[in-house]
């Protein structure tokens, strides 16, 4: 079983040809699936989008009356991922905003029985790419996701703030019987949960992999809810805390990790 996780806030324009795109892609193969959304609070017509496919495809629908930001709203989808999946499922998170094409979830989830826990879908991998993204953000991103490989080297890794990923379950459970509450910690710092879920499970010995992709941008109708600022700002965060003083957070996490590892 596939358990599709999608964050959404303000994506009305989106629900439907994304929705149809999953749902056409699963009717090609025996594979099971599951969507699971959390509707942050919109304030347009998302929730009405959403419930017109309920009789139509397996779907939970999570709301917050406030909006909550995308670390609370990915922390929600994993709880309930976690509690409805088996072991040998799959978890697919990708945004809810039309950019992410369904096509990939397969060789996403395929990807991760060659031995990895984590296969992120990963615009500079050979063959990866973006349309419709103009300079400024490209330069961002590039910028963006170099200085976290040199502060958070991960072997085989190039693609860290792309939010499409196929998870195992199994390191979603181990992560959030680990850290609990704290899996995503810094909630009120925008994107900044992305690369957060990669530090920690990292932290706690996930193998990640990449799989290339094209991220169509040009094909993104709802606006971006991507704050740069607040999101860098996150990403300095992350490297002063899981760096300073003496490896910071991360060295803590570690020897509480082996702590862990030894009670059970
Ligand atoms: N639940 C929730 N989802 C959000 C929030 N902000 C953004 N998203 C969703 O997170 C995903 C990423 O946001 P998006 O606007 O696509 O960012 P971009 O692709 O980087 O421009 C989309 O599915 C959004 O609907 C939020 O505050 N709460
Ligand atoms: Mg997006």
């Amino acid at each position: 079983m596939y358990y599709i996780l999608l964050p959404a806030y303000n994506e009305e324009i989106s629900i439907d040809p994304l929705l149809s795109k999953i749902t056409n892609e699963f009717s090609q193969s025996d594979i099971d699936y599951h969507i699971i959304i959390c509707d942050d609070g919109s304030t347009d017509n998302t929730v009405e989008k959403v419930n017109d496919w309920k009789s139509k495809v397996p779907l939970t629908l999570i709301t917050h009356k406030i909006n909550r930001g995308l670390g609370e709203s990915a922390r929600d989808l994993f709880e309930k991922a976690v509690e409805l999946a088996n072991d040998e499922d799959v978890i697919i998170r990708m945004d809810c905003d039309d950019t992410h094409e369904p096509k990939f979830i397969i060789s996403l989830a395929e990807k991760l029985k060659e031995g990895y826990d984590v296969v992120i879908a990963s615009r500079f991998a050979k063959g990866g790419g973006q349309m419709g993204v103009n300079t400024y953000r490209s330069f961002l991103s590039r910028a963006a996701n170099l200085f976290m490989k040199v502060v958070f080297p991960v072997k085989g890794l190039k693609e860290y703030s792309c939010g499409y990923r196929a998870y195992r379950v199994s390191i979603i459970k181990e992560a959030l019987d680990f850290y609990g509450n704290l899996f995503i910690q810094l909630k009120g710092l925008g994107f900044t949960c992305t690369l957060e879920k990669v530090v920690k499970l990292k932290i706690i010995g996930a193998r990640f992999g990449e799989v290339a992709f094209l991220h169509r941008y040009d094909q993104k109708k709802s606006s971006s809810k991507m704050v740069s600022s607040i999101t860098t700002l996150g990403y300095i965060t992350m490297a002063l805390l899981y760096h300073w003083p003496f490896g910071g957070w991360r060295r803590v996490y570690k020897l509480k990790y082996k702590k862990y590892k030894e009670s059970k």
